[in-house]
């Protein structure tokens, strides 16, 4: 008698946790640190050293062979299909220009009032003072650069939150695991942002803190969630061009150019509120799976 051993088929590591793994050995991550964040979304121990250990073998001859693949993202063409009204997940939404060189788009009516009124409304009670990133030491400090008031949701934390992640996700194909918690930001008369980048400055030392989880930053979206009656347009100084904020309508934009690197003509902020107040929501996007520190 013949007796036929079958062993189950070994799941496919998804493609996103492939360059997630990729990105994190080409930054020397530890294996320990990757065990742990793979751990805590819910790998099986021996099926994650495999993995590490695949990809690190793969990946450490690649960086031999030809070590510019691995330096940076590309972005070919803007992340968003080119026509004038596009669906994003469950709601259609207007595409009031986009340019590329680099990839910028203003998307009308992607959030409803009431969507926008709930963000409003779930956020009040809990703002506080903004902060930007310390790039020496890789932690967060309060500064003159951006004088709002802040808040975020996690991920899924809400309906809106939800349906808001969906669009993105079918938008612009960037998985809603790569995500970042949506910021919802306050301004008052006088608050703004001065022009920054939101990609980590490779060169900086403290980039290697916020590199940890996700990778590097490659967009950004900007939902307005209501109407400013004066100033507080997002501007773009580089590119000579301002975004007035609209109720429901979102700025999108990318980091990097067509040959991979990222472009600092992304430079952008939130220019004074002259009269009434500013609620937006950011959402900036990783190259990989963001999982919070
Ligand atoms: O306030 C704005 O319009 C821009 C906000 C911004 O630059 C950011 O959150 O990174």
């Amino acid at each position: 008698m013949t007796i036929t051993v079958t062993t189950p088929p070994v799941p496919r590591l998804a493609p996103e946790w492939q360059d997630w793994l990729a990105s994190n050995v080409v930054r020397g991550c530890s294996d320990a640190d990757m065990m742990r964040t793979m751990r805590d979304n819910g790998f099986d121990e021996q099926y994650a050293r495999v993995a590490i250990s695949v990809v690190r073998s793969m990946t450490e001859r690649v960086q031999q062979n030809s070590p510019s693949l691995l330096t940076d993202y590309k972005a070919d063409r803007i992340r968003l299909p080119a026509s004038p009204r596009i669906r994003a997940g469950d709601r259609e939404v207007q595409v009031g220009f986009t340019m590329s060189d680099p990839n910028v788009a203003l998307l009308i009516d992607v959030l409803s009032e009431d969507e926008c009124s709930k963000l409003i409304q779930l956020s009040a009670g809990k703002l506080k003072r903004s902060e930007v990133v310390d790039r020496k030491t890789g932690g967060t400090e309060v500064s003159n650069v951006r004088t709002s008031e802040g808040t975020h949701f996690d991920r899924g934390e809400n309906a809106v939150i939800q349906r808001l992640e969906q669009r993105v996700a079918a938008l612009t194909g960037v998985p809603v695991e790569n995500g970042e918690p949506v910021q919802i930001l306050h301004y008052r008369v006088g608050g703004e942002y001065k022009p920054h980048h939101d990609y980590f400055e490779p060169a900086d030392p403290g980039s290697a803190n916020f590199l940890k989880t996700g990778g590097q930053r490659i967009a950004t979206f900007v939902f307005y969630l209501n109407d400013v009656d004066s100033g507080g347009d997002t501007v773009f100084p580089e590119l000579e061009m301002g975004v007035a904020a609209r109720r429901g309508s979102a700025v999108y934009f990318e980091y990097h150019n067509v040959e991979g690197k990222i472009d600092p003509r992304c430079l952008h902020g939130g220019a004074p509120v002259v009269r009434g107040e500013k609620w937006i929501a950011t959402k900036w996007l990783r190259i990989g799976p963001y999982v919070s520190a």
